[in-house]
């Protein structure tokens, strides 16, 4: 049982990103991905720690509170790339926190493809999702992690994350 989901848009970097967790060697410039049909469960070993992780596909975002019950941690992965297509990861992103089976969830925003993006999208992302005022609005506490899966930027913050109580 996986007590740890991670949802985002389609092609925003799941797969790739929790490959990365699994194994730093696994995945460089040269990987690909093909979208998750449906949902797919990885299991991380890291410090003596096997951590289960359900990703949700983007292409199947209506179906994903079928799979929120029991969740102790939300990964909402954003494509910080990609910033015309972000304001619609931000509307996603607010309807999965107002569910209220997340209302003790920690929640962790990931912002990937670090490494074709600029320092200063980060901001920019930030801005656009509106995230001062939507941490206003929901009762979580929005952890936020900058990451890259060909790079492994981000990749010990995540793990430490994850494992955290
Ligand atoms: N440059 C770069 N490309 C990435 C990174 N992460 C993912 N990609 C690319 O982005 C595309 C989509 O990645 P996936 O990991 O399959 O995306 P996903 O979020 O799992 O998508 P769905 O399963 O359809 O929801 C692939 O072509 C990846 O190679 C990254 O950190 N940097
Ligand atoms: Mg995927």
């Amino acid at each position: 049982m996986a007590n740890v989901i991670c949802l985002g848009p389609t092609g925003s970097g799941k797969t790739l990103l929790i490959k990365k967790l699994q194994n730093v060697d696994a995945v460089d410039e040269t990987s690909t991905s093909v979208p998750t049909v449906g949902s797919n469960l990885f299991s991380i070993h890291y410090n003596n720690v096997v951590i289960n992780i359900r990703e949700l596909g983007g292409e199947v975002a209506p179906l994903w509170p079928k799979y929120y019950d029991g969740i102790k941690k939300v990964i909402f992965v954003v494509d910080a790339s990609n910033l015309c297509q972000i304001s619609a990861a931000g509307v996603l992103f607010y309807s999965v926190l107002a569910d209220p089976r997340f209302k003790n969830a920690k929640v962790l925003l990931v912002l990937t493809k670090m490494d074709v993006s600029y320092r200063q999208m980060r901001n920019e992302a930030l801005l656009i999702l509106q995230m001062k005022r939507l941490q206003t609005e929901v009762p979580q506490t929005i952890t936020i992690i900058e990451s890259s899966a060909i790079t492994g930027e981000g990749r010990d913050e995540i793990l430490e994350w994850l494992i955290k109580k």
